[in-house]
């Protein structure tokens, strides 16, 4: 049975407007395959660009260990930032989503477009203006926060809003690998980690986004944010919640649940 890219995406639009958590599509088929998640996910972009949002940037996830674990997925995934996910004023309306979580996450914003095939640490670094702190809230579509591989990508990576820090540095001024994470939730370390965490080192998950758009004959633009990954695990964001990643060298960022 060949799989309805329009309709699956749909269905999680719908999940996503309704505030309602749904069945995993790999419940429902017999197969879903990569590509045809990465299609369901391009038809999920769709309408949401139709209904007149625009992209801010494009993530990657599942990129550490401490994540791969959490969630039970081993491998990096794709997704898409719009610009209507970006918070700017240190507030997440928990009401909005379904289940969200909050995690740190190492930002790039892209002085250049790049695109694979091909691209290395150093390509990736030439086309970065700014390094910057972030916190991502995913909240995955899916019953219990729960998919596998093909189910996430369908979804967009969980993608649900971020915040980005004010002030950044610029990639070279950094060691992106020794770069240091302590993620707080209402006022306690829950986790730290290093830009290590990340694929050894975050510049590699730029790079490995950029060679599979390239794949695809699309590209990151100029101005665009990339987020790398989360380096630690993410934690649950209720209403009144306050979480704070802090970070070497760059502003730490803090959102509270509303
Ligand atoms: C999938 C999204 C993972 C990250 O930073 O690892 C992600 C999920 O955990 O729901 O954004
Ligand atoms: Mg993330």
């Amino acid at each position: 049975m060949s799989i309805d890219h329009a309709e699956w995406a749909a269905y999680l639009l719908a999940a996503v407007d309704e505030r309602q958590e749904v069945a995993a599509i790999t419940k429902q088929v017999d197969e879903l395959s990569i590509d045809d998640a990465y299609a369901v996910q391009a038809a999920l972009l769709e309408l949401q660009l139709g209904r007149g949002d625009t992209l801010a940037g494009a993530k990657l996830g599942l990129t550490s260990a401490a994540k791969q674990e959490q969630m039970g997925v081993a491998e990096p995934v794709y997704g898409w930032v719009l610009q209507s996910s970006v918070i700017v004023d240190g507030e997440v309306a928990v009401g909005e989503l379904i289940h969200p979580r909050a995690e740190p996450e190492v930002v790039f914003r892209l002085a250049q477009d790049l695109a694979g095939p091909g691209i290395g640490r150093e390509d990736a670094l030439d086309a970065v203006e700014v390094v910057l702190g972030g916190i991502e809230v995913i909240d995955s579509r899916y019953e219990a926060f729960s998919f596998t591989l093909p189910d996430v990508i369908a979804d967009n990576t969980s993608a649900a809003r971020v915040a980005i820090g004010a002030q950044g540095a610029p990639p070279r001024s950094l060691d992106l690998s020794t770069l240091g994470c302590v993620f707080d939730v209402d006022g306690e370390v829950v986790g730290t980690a290093t830009g290590a965490a990340l694929l050894g080192d975050p510049a590699e998950c730029l790079a490995m986004l950029a060679n599979h758009l390239g794949k695809h004959g699309q590209k990151l633009e100029a101005g665009w944010i990339v987020m790398a990954g989360a380096p630690t695990d993410a934690k649950p964001l209720g209403i009144g919640t306050v979480v704070k990643a802090r970070y070497s060298g760059v502003d730490a960022v803090s959102l509270k649940g509303v």
